[in-house]
């Protein structure tokens, strides 16, 4: 066995066992919920994070491209915020390719602690792995759990300089009450010189922000349907994919994309590991994700109710996206 796995902090809720048991009370609870509702975090299983990946290359899906395009331009000075020595928790390992980016350009500062926390067991280990071989300086502990549980593990265990890296705008998927309650609660673990970057996306003209999330080629619809496809796998259930479709809309009041599952006609769905069938009326829809936009007003003002202080701003050439890097208010 891999000593990296061995060594990896893993929370029951994150074994086999406990991720399905949390599935099957989502599901149960979310379909019958009046409008029904899935949440966002079990679009990630092995195939959802595939098919992540791809949307992450599309063309239409700019937030990637724009927040790489920022480290790559940056690195080195972002790099110069922090002292050697310095341990940093990533929220979702995600697309290693940007977090590589940043830990190349710290390690030249000296050796760099890296904890990515994520719920996926296996995407972790196999990123701590493939880290571990590729910076020999670079000391990796994951922590499978939850972004807070795994911050509480992480905030006591370095007593050196920290930096919580959330990258990819999923702050996006919490509502703006929830996003500020999150980061106050990440701020109070940490020492006041300790930093936050935050990778956030801006509001935008809806065009594009529609495109983004309802590409050409069909693999959003793709990613959103796989949460279907999952009940099956995992629960036995006996959804037609063909019979639902995915849907998106801008309200731009809110500033957030909301993504939904459409029911294209009346149906009866049996899920067998529930014991329990759901109806669906022609046009119901199921809503599964939300995607905050943030303007720069916004932007402060989730600062100031998380007591944090912006200490520096960068942005894409065209200005879709942003990176904040954040400090605690004395
Ligand atoms: C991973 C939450 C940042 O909201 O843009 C992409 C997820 N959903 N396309 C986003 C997503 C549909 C993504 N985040």
């Amino acid at each position: 066995m891999n000593p990296q796995t061995a060594r990896m902090i893993d929370a029951e809720t994150t074994t086999h066992q406990g991720q399905l048991r949390r599935f099957a009370s989502e599901v149960r609870s979310g379909l019958a919920s009046h409008p029904k509702r899935l949440s966002c975090e079990f679009f990630y299983d092995r195939e959802g994070s595939a098919l992540f990946e791809q949307i992450c290359q599309l063309r239409e899906y700019y937030l990637t491209r724009a927040e790489t395009e920022i480290l790559l331009a940056h690195a080195t000075e972002i790099a110069h915020h922090f002292p050697k020595g310095v341990s940093v928790a990533e929220l979702g390992s995600g697309s290693a390719v940007k977090t590589r980016i940043l830990l190349s350009a710290l390690l030249k500062n000296g050796p760099v602690r890296y904890v990515p926390i994520d719920v996926s067991r296996e995407l972790l280990a196999e990123t701590a792995r493939r880290l571990l071989l590729e910076y020999p300086k670079l000391a990796v502990d994951p922590v499978a759990d939850d972004y807070q549980r795994g911050l509480s593990h992480f905030a006591p265990s370095s007593p050196g300089p920290k930096l919580v890296l959330w990258l990819g705008s999923s702050i996006g998927n919490l509502d703006r009450p929830g996003a500020a309650e999150f980061l106050r609660g990440a701020q109070a673990m940490l020492n006041p010189s300790d930093k936050v970057l935050l990778g956030i996306d801006l509001r935008k003209t809806p065009k594009l922000l529609e495109r983004a999330y309802d590409d050409a080629a069909g693999v959003t619809s793709r990613f959103n349907l796989n949460l279907l496809a999952r009940i099956n796998r995992e629960l036995g259930g006996n959804f037609n994919l063909d019979a639902f479709r995915h849907r998106i809309h801008y309200d731009e009041v809110e500033g957030r994309i909301e993504m939904y599952l459409e029911s294209q006609r009346e149906q009866v769905v049996a899920i067998a590991a529930l014991h329990q069938e759901f109806s669906f009326r022609a046009g119901e829809r199921i809503h599964t994700e939300n995607s905050y936009k943030y303007s720069l007003g916004e932007i402060d003002r989730l600062a100031q109710a998380a007591s944090l202080r912006l200490s520096h701003r960068w942005f894409d050439r065209a200005h879709l996206f942003s990176l904040n890097l954040f400090e605690g208010v004395q």
